[in-house]
């Protein structure tokens, strides 16, 4: 691209307290003279930390040295950066979700509708078209401004249930989104979290798979495909291989893809079951297709950083052993992550898609060693991924932003590439000229 920017990531830091202006930064700037400023660090202008008052409660607010509502992002990142240490976690004080059930796809639908009328000012559910059976592909918005992209403000995505039988992801996501809703203008961190996030959850990415999946599934494949009986993590185009499973999209990938082109998602998570680790790009190498060898992203620090993000926030992932007592002992994650390819090797995966064709750093999360537990075992999986989900999301916040902006005109300038010196993987601003480039430490 004729348009490209080259920071140094020694001028940076990834610490919580430089995410602020710093006068010290002072990028590398070496082709387009219209660039003014590139790294503005300000992340957040806005008024809106007023929007909620402490929680009314006489004891006081147990992250209160970290809130600071003058510096709304560097709290958020402290009292989650806290949120690694399980004493911490034990004193937060949410208002728990009670859902933690199967619902069916009808189901789903009347629910989600009723949370999007229940919480009209911090929801929007949309469809980004339908499953080969016509079944909605539903995603629901959280944030403060539902509907708008907000200049300078990350987009998450959680994605759940693309293997059909593999349905914790849509059961937590349900309870997540109960969670952000019931505590909005409540607590302190979820709030600051919505209004300072956009964040978009979808429950089923193959609502027809489900359909035909059996409750009590452990580690079965029926239901996994979508209904054209093609597994879907096996049908996006791949960098290294193309294969008679990827060189035809099917709706739902179709589908997906052009989501996520069409919003600037930062940082993504992909939830499947059947195993319990963090895996990360890439998922596949150009020489080993069926081996187990470790293929590097240029961002492989980023990536371990954010695999560790989820793992070691999780009540046992990080342990590394994902199926104790079941035959299948063997498997060892240390810290509960791995790189796809050097697990097995997968082409045409979700995962290295997001992250070769966008801005989206996207994970596969292995939620347990049982794909589709019985109704009655679901409350656990909460609890024990209930951080995860919170940490793992606020690492979005992480690493640096800014904005690209004409000096001319002072208007964003749209697709500029912004390259971070020794990392050969570029990041492209977005219609206002912002970008997110998340770094890991050092
Ligand atoms: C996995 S998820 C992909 C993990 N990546 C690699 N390279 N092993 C799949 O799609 O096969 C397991 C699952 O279905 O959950
Ligand atoms: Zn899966």
């Amino acid at each position: 691209s004729e348009k490209e920017i080259t920071v140094d990531k020694k001028d940076l830091s990834t610490d919580a307290s430089m995410i602020t202006k710093d006068g010290n930064m002072e990028p590398i700037v070496n082709s387009d003279t219209k660039i003014a400023k590139v790294l503005d660090m300000t992340t957040d202008n806005s008024d809106k930390t007023t929007e909620f008052a402490p929680p009314a409660t006489t004891a006081p607010y147990q992250f209160a040295d970290d809130l600071d509502l003058e510096r709304p992002l560097e709290s958020l990142v402290s009292i989650i950066n806290r949120l690694k240490d399980s004493s911490h976690r034990a004193k937060t004080n949410f208002i728990e979700p009670t859902l933690s059930k199967h619902l069916t796809h009808d189901e789903l639908t009347v629910t989600l509708k009723k949370f999007a009328e229940d919480y009209k000012s911090i929801t929007r559910l949309y469809s980004i078209g339908k499953s080969v059976e016509g079944r909605d592909l539903w995603v629901m918005e959280v944030t403060d401004n539902p509907g708008i992209h907000e200049p300078g403000e990350p987009e998450f995505k959680y994605v759940a249930n693309m293997h059909g039988n593999e349905v914790v992801g849509r059961v937590i996501l349900m309870d997540l989104l109960q969670l952000l809703c019931e505590n909005y203008g409540k607590d302190p961190m979820l709030s600051l979290m919505v209004n300072h996030t956009r964040i978009h959850l979808m429950m089923s990415m193959n609502p027809d798979g489900y359909a035909d999946a059996l409750e009590g599934d452990k580690q079965g494949v029926h239901g996994r495909q979508n209904a054209h009986h093609v597994d879907l993590n096996r049908n996006f185009p791949d960098q290294f291989a193309v294969t008679i499973k990827n060189k035809k999209q099917e709706p739902e990938t179709l589908f997906m893809m052009a989501w996520i082109k069409q919003y600037p998602f930062v940082l993504s998570a992909n939830l499947h079951g059947g195993s319990l680790v963090a895996n990360y790009p890439y998922d596949d190498d150009p020489h080993t297709l069926g081996h187990s060898v470790y293929s590097k992203s240029p961002d492989d620090d980023v990536f371990k950083e954010l695999a560790e993000s989820y793992s070691l926030a999780h009540s046992t992932m990080h342990t590394g052993h994902p199926c104790p007592g079941t035959g299948m002992d063997n498997e060892y994650f240390p810290d509960g992550i791995t790189n796809g390819a050097k697990w097995y090797s997968v082409a045409g995966g979700m995962q290295d898609w997001n992250y070769v064709h966008t801005n989206c750093f996207e994970l596969t999360i292995e939620l347990g060693c049982v794909k589709y537990p019985l109704g009655k075992n679901l409350p656990p999986y909460w609890t024990a991924n209930e951080f995860s989900l919170l940490v793992f999301m606020a690492q979005v916040h992480k690493g640096v932003r800014g904005f690209v902006t004409d000096s001319a005109t002072g208007q964003g300038m749209e697709g500029v590439s912004v390259l971070v010196k020794g990392i050969t993987h570029p990041i492209t601003t977005a219609t206002d000229g912002d970008y997110w480039r998340l770094l890991a430490p050092g």
